[in-house]
């Protein structure tokens, strides 16, 4: 079944210059680029993304870390949109597990995440963890403009096009 997911690579992979890997290793697939722009994350796209970890005791410091404060203030993040079948296990796949540590040494994570001695994920990209995870999380890294194909239903507001 075809799926969307969001793809970030995050400040700790922008920093080290793994963007264009990252970017190899998906296109490697036959999942679709549908949709690429270079973000600069506020607190509150942050808040936004990570909703949904509002209660773990880290959520502070992943905020902060989403943000590029814990990078030299790299807050510039590549943000990309696949479609294909099975994006989700396809773009996990190539993930690799959350905690670089334990995650498959070939993979993205496993290769060139670590965990820092303060116990920070540096994990290197997001992947959306389900098919209704990417359908939101694109909705709320791109307009309709930025994506390259009719995926999702839009509306008009004003003269723009907008999620419905
Ligand atoms: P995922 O990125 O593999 O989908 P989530 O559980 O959605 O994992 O967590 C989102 C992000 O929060 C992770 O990528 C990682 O940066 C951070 N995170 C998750 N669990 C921990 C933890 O136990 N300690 C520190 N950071 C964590
Ligand atoms: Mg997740």
């Amino acid at each position: 079944m075809k799926e969307q997911i969001l793809v970030i690579v995050k400040p700790d992979g922008m920093i080290k210059g793994h963007a264009g890997h990252v970017l190899t290793r998906f296109e490697e697939t036959d999942l679709r680029l549908i949709g690429a722009r270079v973000v600069k994350v506020t607190e509150e796209l942050a808040q936004a993304h990570y909703h949904h970890l509002c209660d773990k005791p880290f959520f502070g410091e992943l905020i902060h870390f989403l943000m590029g404060d814990l990078h030299n203030h790299q807050d510039l993040v590549l943000a990309m949109a696949f479609t294909g079948d099975d994006a989700v296990k396809k773009g996990r796949e190539i993930a690799g597990a959350t905690n670089p540590e334990l995650a498959d040494p070939h993979s993205i994570r496993g290769s060139m995440g670590r965990v820092t001695t303060k116990g920070v994920f540096e994990n290197v990209i997001h992947v959306s963890s389900d098919p209704v995870e990417g359908e939101r999380e694109i909705k709320l890294w791109f307009t309709p403009e930025e994506i390259a194909m009719d995926l999702f239903s839009t509306t008009t507001s004003g003269h723009r096009k907008v999620w419905a």
